[in-house]
């Protein structure tokens, strides 16, 4: 009886073992991490969800076989490679802003935009999902509608420029203006002889917020064929606007060739005598003048990128300010800007902390670069730009007037980076 009793307990031990085992080997095999894919730094073009890094291939080479390898049935799918929309979206939880990419472009702008788009798109939109509105002086084509979509991760809208926006307006001078192309073309000053570059300095100083497209947004990023961003940016920069009540932004900054804008002063000044209302009490007149107004130093901030709010654009007082330039012709009779025309109306009727100056957007639009200054900041956010040639504290940038004009410290270290 005792044996017996024995085996017994030995047979209930041994069930006991084997459920036990059967626990320990089955939960070994639920997956550690969430079923969010993993991208690892070697897959960045192909985007192979699943795919184990390289320090998890050495320890546990992978069991699937690649589907041109698989000799098992066709009907049997390997479970570590989803298809494509099985995958969820990568983005960031949260409310998202009124706001939208926007980009002038030609049809033959279609493959510098597209990197312009990555860039974007890699290193914050990702996460975010904004949509995206391009303007064309003339009809889309269907092949740049369709990489472009294919790019962008939010919606992808596309408007035609009405005519009455992008031609001479009726008080221009065609004589007088086809003079004064010559006459650049002679001094060689940059697109001195060229219309269309005319129309578009004038469609993004007064028009581009006025699209029907636009109308549907507060805020919008401004993004130009050929730009680089250079860390990653994981906040939302529409959203950091608005808590902190700005209106426009910069990256870089430096000063316009005179030649360019002889007479945008003095139409400015005009400006401000007929509608001194329209000048805020704490502005940044000393961003760009050196002479409490008598005279324009010339510093803008670069256009080319910009996260602003459309309906200061669409202000009475901006309006104001760009129907008395467009009055005076020095759009077409020199050869205005929006840089300067979006920089002086910022400081002279912007409280000077609606301005905010991105430090830590790195950006690059040929020849100049924004890098941030820190290796820290630089390391933590993947950035791959040379603080060598960031330009801010470079003689021909005005970023350092900015600094001083809002009692701001210089961020430590620069002076080491330069
Ligand atoms: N639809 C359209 N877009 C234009 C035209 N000219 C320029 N653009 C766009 O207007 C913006 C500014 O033009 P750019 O040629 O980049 O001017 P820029 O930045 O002063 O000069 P670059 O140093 O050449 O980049 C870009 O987004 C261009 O794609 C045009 O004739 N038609
Ligand atoms: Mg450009």
């Amino acid at each position: 009886m005792a044996g017996t009793q024995r085996y017994l307990r030995y047979i209930v031990f041994a069930l006991f073992a084997l459920v036990l085992l059967y626990f320990i080997g089955s939960s070994s095999t639920v997956p550690s991490a969430p079923s969010w894919p993993s991208y690892t730094s070697g897959d960045k073009d192909t985007l192979t969800p699943g795919k184990p890094s390289i320090h998890e291939a050495e320890e546990a080479p992978p069991v699937v076989a690649t589907p041109h390898e698989s000799h098992a049935p066709a009907a049997v799918k390997p479970p570590t490679t989803p298809a494509d929309h099985e995958l969820p979206p990568a983005t960031i939880a949260g409310d998202r802003m009124n706001a939208t990419f926007v980009t002038l472009a030609r049809n033959q702008d279609i493959w510098e935009i597209a990197k312009s788009i990555r860039h974007v798109e890699d290193r914050f939109n990702r996460k975010f999902n904004y949509d995206w509105v391009f303007l064309n002086d003339d009809d889309f084509n269907d092949e740049f509608k369709k990489v472009t979509s294919a790019l962008v991760s939010g919606k992808t809208k596309y408007g035609k420029i009405p005519k009455e926006h992008w031609s001479f307006p009726e008080w221009i001078d065609q004589d007088k203006a086809a003079r004064v192309r010559e006459e650049m073309k002679e001094k060689k000053i940059i697109y001195g002889d060229s219309i269309s570059y005319r129309h578009m300095c004038r469609y993004e100083s007064g028009f581009f917020f006025r699209h029907p497209l636009m109308l549907d947004y507060e805020w919008y990023w401004r993004v130009e064929p050929s730009v680089e961003l250079h860390c990653d940016i994981n906040y939302d920069t529409f959203k950091f606007m608005a808590e902190n009540k700005k209106k426009y932004s910069f990256t870089l900054s430096l000063y316009e060739y005179v030649e360019t804008i002889p007479t945008l002063w003095d139409a400015t000044k005009n400006f401000t005598k007929t509608f001194p209302e329209h000048v805020a009490k704490d502005n940044s007149l000393k961003f760009i003048s050196d002479d409490n107004g008598e005279t324009y130093n010339h510093c803008h901030f670069w256009s080319n990128f910009e996260i602003g709010n459309l309906n200061w654009l669409r202000s009475k007082a901006y309006i104001d300010y760009f129907e008395s330039l467009d009055h005076n012709g020095g759009f077409f009779y020199e050869r205005w800007g929006d840089a300067p025309v979006h920089s002086i109306a910022a400081a002279l009727m912007l409280k000077k902390d609606e301005i905010h100056f991105f430090n830590d957007i790195a950006y690059y639009h040929v020849p100049f670069t924004h890098c941030p200054t820190g290796e820290q900041y630089r390391l933590d956010h993947k950035c791959h730009c040379n603080p060598k040639d960031n330009f801010d504290w470079n003689g021909y940038s005005c970023t350092s007037k900015f600094y001083e004009l809002n009692d701001m410290k210089k961020p430590e270290g620069y002076d080491k980076e330069q």
